[in-house]
């Protein structure tokens, strides 16, 4: 059974930009999966931790025959050959890469909620997942164009 997955991609630490790039491929090289569509990279302001550099951002689709915690142990795999740290929550860091949407699945467990809880309210995942998918459906919220007015107010460049 092949699924649609949607994975957010961020980087500031290093050459962010060459870094999501690499990001891409590596996803289209994951067992069972092809990656359908990659968005633009975006330089976007930090959320969170306002003392950081700013991030690039981006977002994928992903066509996969991984269950969401596989692809989830994927994921992370990946963050760690990009050389991933994990010190401060939400701080600076090689490569994260989030796990926003899977189907139209509905997750609650320790490591994975899905959909991804904050999706809706971040332009620096918005605006990459609008590119390549404005009609898609957020369970329960209507589309990501529609949350799009919502986040207009956070710093956000196409490069
Ligand atoms: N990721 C965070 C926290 N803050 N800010 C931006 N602009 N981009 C991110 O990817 C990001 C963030 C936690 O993962
Ligand atoms: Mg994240
Ligand atoms: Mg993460």
């Amino acid at each position: 059974m092949i699924h649609t997955a949607y994975i957010a991609l961020g980087a500031n630490l290093g050459d962010p930009a060459s870094t999501v790039r690499a990001a891409f491929a590596a996803l289209a090289e994951l067992p069972g999966s092809r990656l359908v569509r990659s968005s633009s990279l975006y330089r976007t302001a930090p959320v969170g931790i306002t003392e950081q550099p700013e991030f690039v951002n981006a977002a994928a689709e992903l066509a996969t025959g991984l269950e969401p915690e596989a692809l989830l142990d994927a994921l992370l795999a990946v963050e760690q050959t990009f050389g991933r740290v994990r010190a401060a929550r939400n701080g600076p860091r090689t490569l994260d890469l989030d796990l926003l949407l899977y189907d139209d699945r509905q997750l609650d467990l320790p490591r994975l909620t899905l959909p991804h809880p904050r999706l809706h309210l971040r332009a620096f995942v918005l605006q990459p997942l609008a590119e390549i998918a404005p009609e898609l459906q957020l369970p329960g919220r209507g589309s990501v164009a529609a949350w799009l007015p919502a986040v207009a107010n956070q710093g956000i460049v196409r490069l």
